[in-house]
């Protein structure tokens, strides 16, 4: 009886985070960086909605804010992201972001943009 209870306990203790993720409206919108690009290299996102991107390639990558190469500071340069991490965003202003990587920053296909919607 006590082990069953336990068990309840425990269940509800693990499930209470996955349930807090599921539950928001918005799904999680996913960038692979794969191969030096940023798939897709244009996203659409509302206000507040979870992007990740994951780092598919040996190199490690960044999601630096800013168009010609320029961090304009607009959020926390994301560290290099190393092989298999992700780095998480939520924009709270509708707008367009443009992003780039820093170490790849001539490479076309390491920029991407971010467009938020209301
Ligand atoms: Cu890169």
């Amino acid at each position: 009886m006590k082990r069953g209870r336990f068990a309840l306990l425990a269940g509800l203790l693990l499930g209470w985070p996955a349930a807090v993720a599921a539950s928001p409206a918005l799904p999680v919108v996913h960038v692979i960086i794969h191969d030096h690009a940023f798939k897709p290299r244009v996203i659409h996102v509302k206000v507040g909605q979870e992007i990740e991107w994951l780092n598919t390639d040996q190199d490690p990558h960044t999601v630096t804010s800013g168009g010609n190469n320029v961090d304009d500071g607009r959020w926390k340069s994301s560290p290099l992201i190393p092989d298999g991490a992700i780095f998480v965003l939520r924009l709270r202003r509708p707008g367009t972001y443009p992003y780039f990587c820093k170490p790849h920053q001539f490479e076309e296909s390491m920029h991407g943009t971010i467009v938020v919607s209301p």
